[in-house]
Parts: structure tokens; C-alpha cells; sequence
């Protein structure tokens, strides 16, 4: 299988800001320098310049060279870069060009909603649908959920809250990563200087039932989620009490595609586990401190969630979710949730400034550790989302200074990993780091270096953001846009029981904005495995609905195209 790369010129699909790197990535067989030209619409050269041979990437195996065109600062649209005969897709240059990314990426958490009827006037009719899983027949939850059997006596109306991913499956330790990136997108915008006070997160600003409720829209998405998280919260009075359920799914895997309503599976709540925990006490801590200016109440009701969600985990600190549990739902086991408590104790920290959770925090090993590491945070290891919040947000934690420091140095690495690589993200070229949803941790890493920018104000780190977002949306080696709607040759099959087109042309292709896994060396689906395999690391992807370890939407995905979108749209209006 030989897939159509289109152009040997890789670019940016979308475009490039007037003042930010500009840089291409050209793919040829010479060893010396080439010359290039940028072209505007017309076809004349507005620019030239020569190529720097880089080598054979690993990543790639491919002999490229780096077209640097940072110098071109002018807004303009359909330019295009020609070098060795190539010519590639068209860019645009201008300042809002992540504005409506940043849009498209948190419109994307209202469309993935269970328990609410999607309406088609605010998001368009191919993705109106009625709710799911509101024990509305043929659904059989998730109003009234059992146990799996033997696990707990009980049941729990667990209504509400996103589908993970394709499958209809809701899962605590995703959706608490996905709930606390949204808040912080929101929350970057009280301390980073070019957040512009939050104007462009405000009431009004998605389209979402909840607008016009004078509430920034970005908190009232993420409150959907913690309102869920808080509901698999185990009773008082029961065994385990305030810990969370894992997850809650269906008996057993259904096909594609199914509407939700239509999912006749029995549903199941399944163990609770520490990990689950102390994501709800994470998040609900965050959502306490940033909603309490708007709904008391409701911030109170997530604190003392919070709270005893986080005793009950340290009372049961080993309560660890099975791998082998993944029969209609994803397993999401986790055997260390070190980090998690380390996540969970920072939370509660800054929205309590109490001492116990100061303690807790700075006798973690992940206080100190080297938390940042090559390959990104992501669901399974979240230590860093706590020390990232620690940096950022107003606390009077002792070391406080070592902590942003900490953050610097990490964004300092990600550069040089990035200076490496032909294409310029920061993710180091083994195949080992090519792995299932690794798109989001390449944007994960593109969060430290925009939070060393919004700390430091060196340009080198907001430049680094920006390049891991040109990987994002086409400079790679497929020349592939992994976000729906977004550049010339862009994702539009991901894995999805919604958004199902491939299989069936009435259903939509997910919504613009909805990014895709990504490139992954492990080949975990049979359709990839038998197509790809023995693919060069950035080979390891296909844009069909088959491949679900390479082509899966993931609320934890688009919650870190979120924040980096937020972040780069702040920019893009300066
Ligand atoms: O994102 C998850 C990834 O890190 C794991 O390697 C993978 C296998 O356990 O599962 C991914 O999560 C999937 C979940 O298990 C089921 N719903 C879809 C999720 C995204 O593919």
C-alpha cells in the first residue's frame, strides 16, 4: 500500500501567522541545497530563498530538507511554495487564522454530548439527533445503571456527560483530563498576558444550549462533563463511598455505524478505581475555583465532591482499574496513579490554599521528578496538568519559583527534541513514540511550550507551539491535516458510530475541528495492522473509519487542540 502524499512540499495546509515561524519541509532525493519560491495567488514570486539539506528523518525514513520562509510577513491568501518542481497545497498568511479553530475544537465537545437532544439550529441538521441513553427504549441506561455483577448492589442514573470517542462508552479518567483542559483553556485567560481577558471565551461565544446564561461557554461545556463525573461518584452509605466508577458502557462492543439512541446494549457501571477517583477530584476541584464566581452553588456541590473524592482515594490509594476489562468499552487501566494523586492534591491546593493538600503535594515525588516527559502527559499520566496549574495559576507555595522554572527547562527539550526533527514537532523520531492518540500528546507537549511562552515571553517557545501545530495540519510526512475541515488534504473518516459517512452517506463526517489519533507505530486495529504494516512510524496512519487505533476521535484529543487553538488564536489578534 502506497499511500497518495499529494505534493513533496509539506506545509502548514491552513496557513501561518504574519509573525510566526513560517517554516516547510521538502521531500527529495538531493543531498544539496535547492532553491525555493513562495508564490502568491497570481502565481509571481514574493519570495525565494534555498533549502537546508536535513538528512533522512527517522520518523519518515525520508530524505528532506527545511524551506525556512519566517521572513515573509505580509497577509496573504492561496499562497503557495514551489521547490525541486513541486508545488505545494495552498496556505494562507493572516492573524485570525486560528480563530475559528479555536471555535471548531470546543464545538466539537456539544456535538459529542449523551443525555441531550443535539439541535440542529445551533450546529446544523446532519448533526441533529435525539438524546442518547436516557432509558428512552431501545437505550437501557443511563438513567437507572447497574453494576457489571457481583460489583455493587446499587444503581445509579449516570445520565449526561460526552461518548468518549466513536464508541458510546463514558469513561471517568478521559473525560477528567478533557474536563480540566477545557477549564484551563478558560483558565489561561486570567493570568497569561495575551489572553485578552477571556473576550473570545465569553457567554455567547459557542454555539451551545447554555448561551446567553452571562456564563463564559467554554465552562458551561465542561460543567456538562463534571456534572457526570460527579454522578459516578459512589453513594454515601455504600461500600467505597466517594470514590468514582471507572466507567459505564455497553455489555458488548456494538458496529458501526449506531446512532445512540439506538444502542440497544444493557449499560454497566464498572468498578470503581483510584484513578477514577482522583480525576473527578481533579477536575471538580478546578471547576469549583473558576465557577464560583458565576454559580455558587454548583461550585460548592464540585468542591465537596472533590473533597471526598480525594479522601476516599486516599483511603483506598491501590484500587487499580483491570486491563483486561475492555468487553464493549475501552479497559483505560492505569497501575500508577502516583500522578494522579500528585494532579488531584494541586487541585485542591490552589482552589483551598489548605495545608493538608499543600503537604500532600510537595511530599510527591512528582513535586520534584522530571514529570515532562519526551513523549508528552496524556490520560494514564497526568502529573503534569498539576504542576502546569501550579506554574500558572496565583498560589503561595514555597518552591513556587523552582516550579515555573521547571516548566521552562521542560519547553527548552521539547525545542531541541523539535530541532531535530524534519518536521519540526516535538516528539522525538522512534517508532516508540508513535502511539495511539500520540496527536494529542504532540499537542500536550505544544501546552508546556505555550505555557513557557505565557511565563517567560520568549518568542522560541510560542514558535514552538506553532510548528507543533504545523505538523498538526499538514507538514508531515503523509501531508496530512488530522483535524476535519481544516487544509487541503484533511481527516474527514475517523472512527465513529455518529459520524459514520464512510458506511453510510447520509450520516455526516464529524464535525470540523474533530482531530484524529494520529500516526501509530503499534498498529492496534486489524485494518491497519493488514495495510500498514512495516510503515516507516509517521507512515503509521489511514483515514479510514476502519482504524480505529489510528483514526478514533477522543474527547482527550480535542481538548488538546482546544487549548493549543485557544492559545494560538490569542496570538494570531495581537
Ligand atoms: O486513548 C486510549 C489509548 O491511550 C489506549 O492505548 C487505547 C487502548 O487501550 O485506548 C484508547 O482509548 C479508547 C478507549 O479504550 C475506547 N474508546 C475509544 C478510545 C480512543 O481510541
Amino acid at each position: 500500500y502506497v499511500p497518495d502524499t499529494g505534493p513533496r512540499v509539506r506545509v502548514n495546509q491552513v496557513g501561518y501567522l504574519p509573525d510566526g515561524p513560517k517554516r516547510a519541509t521538502l521531500v527529495t532525493d538531493a543531498t544539496a541545497p535547492l532553491p525555493w519560491q513562495l508564490k502568491n495567488s497570481a502565481g509571481a514570486t514574493v519570495r525565494s530563498g534555498s533549502t537546508t539539506p536535513k538528512g533522512v528523518d527517522p520518523a519518515s525514513g525520508q530524505n528532506t530538507h527545511t524551506i525556512d520562509f519566517t521572513g515573509y510577513a505580509a497577509e496573504a491568501s492561496n499562497l503557495t511554495l514551489t521547490a525541486d518542481g513541486e508545488t505545494s497545497h495552498p496556505f494562507d498568511v493572516t492573524k485570525t487564522l486560528y480563530a475559528q479553530l479555536r471555535k471548531d475544537s470546543l464545538q466539537f465537545f456539544y456535538i459529542q454530548r449523551s443525555g441531550i437532544a443535539i439541535d440542529g439550529d445551533l450546529v446544523g441538521d446532519q448533526y441533529a439527533r435525539p438524546a442518547g441513553h436516557l432509558g428512552v427504549a431501545p437505550n437501557q441506561g443511563d438513567t437507572d445503571v447497574p453494576c457489571q455483577p457481583g460489583v455493587c448492589a446499587y444503581r445509579m442514573d449516570a445520565r449526561g456527560g460526552w461518548y468518549d470517542a466513536g464508541d458510546h462508552g463514558k469513561y471517568v479518567v478521559n473525560g477528567g483530563i478533557a474536563t480540566a483542559q477545557l477549564l484551563s483553556t478558560y483558565e489561561r485567560t486570567k493570568t497569561a498576558p495575551t489572553a485578552g481577558f477571556g473576550a473570545a471565551l465569553a457567554d455567547g461565544t459557542l454555539r451551545v444550549p447554555e448561551r446567553g446564561n452571562q456564563v463564559p461557554d467554554v465552562l458551561d461545556e465542561a460543567r456538562w462533563e463534571l456534572e457526570w463525573l460527579m454522578r459516578m461518584q459512589v453513594p454515601a452509605g455504600q461500600p467505597l463511598a466517594g470514590m468514582a466508577h471507572h466507567k459505564l458502557h455497553d455489555q458488548n462492543w456494538t458496529g458501526l455505524p449506531l446512532a445512540p439512541e439506538a444502542d440497544p446494549q444493557p449499560r454497566e457501571l464498572h468498578p470503581p478505581s483510584t484513578a477514577a477517583t482522583l480525576n473527578l477530584a481533579a477536575a471538580a476541584a478546578q471547576g469549583a475555583r473558576l465557577w464560583a464566581p458565576y454559580d455558587p452553588a454548583f461550585a460548592g456541590r464540585a468542591l465537596t465532591a472533590a473533597k471526598a473524592a480525594y479522601a476516599a482515594a486516599k483511603a483506598h490509594p491501590a484500587v487499580y482499574a483491570s486491563a483486561n476489562d475492555g468487553n464493549g468499552g475501552g479497559a483505560y487501566s492505569d497501575n500508577d496513579v502516583t500522578d494522579e494523586f500528585y494532579w488531584a492534591a494541586a487541585e485542591l491546593f490552589l482552589t483551598t490554599g489548605a495545608t493538608a493538600y499543600q503537604n500532600d503535594l510537595t511530599a510527591s515525588p512528582h513535586h520534584t521528578g522530571d514529570i515532562f516527559t519526551a513523549t508528552g502527559f496524556g490520560w494514564g499520566s497526568t502529573a503534569a496538568l498539576g504542576r502546569l496549574d501550579l506554574a500558572t495559576v496565583p498560589n503561595a507555595l514555597p518552591d513556587r519559583a523552582r516550579v515555573r522554572e521547571s516548566v521552562r527547562q521542560a519547553a527548552d527539550t521539547y525545542l531541541a527534541t523539535a530541532a531535530g526533527q524534519a518536521y519540526g514537532l516535538p516528539m522525538p523520531g522512534e517508532p516508540g513514540a508513535y502511539f495511539w492518540g500520540g496527536n494529542s500528546n504532540i499537542l500536550n507537549n505544544a501546552v508546556v511550550l505555550a505555557t513557557a511562552y505565557d511565563l517567560t515571553g520568549q518568542a522560541k517557545y510560542r514558535s514552538g507551539a506553532v510548528e507543533a501545530m504545523d505538523y498538526i495540519l499538514g507538514r508531515n510526512a503523509l501531508n496530512q491535516s488530522y483535524v476535519t475541515g481544516w487544509g487541503e488534504h484533511a481527516s474527514e473518516n475517523q472512527h465513529s458510530r455518529i459520524f459514520a459517512n464512510q458506511l453510510d452517506a447520509t450520516l455526516p463526517h464529524p464535525p470540523a475541528g474533530s482531530i484524529a489519533g494520529g500516526a501509530n507505530a503499534s498498529l492496534d486495529d486489524p485494518f491497519a495492522k493488514q495495510l500498514l504494516d512495516g510503515c516507516a512510524p509517521m507512515f503509521c496512519y489511514v483515514d479510514d473509519i476502519n482504524s480505529y487505533a489510528t483514526n478514533e476521535v477522543a474527547v482527550n484529543w480535542n481538548s488538546a487542540l482546544a487549548w493549543v487553538a485557544s492559545f494560538l488564536a490569542d496570538q494570531s489578534t495581537q
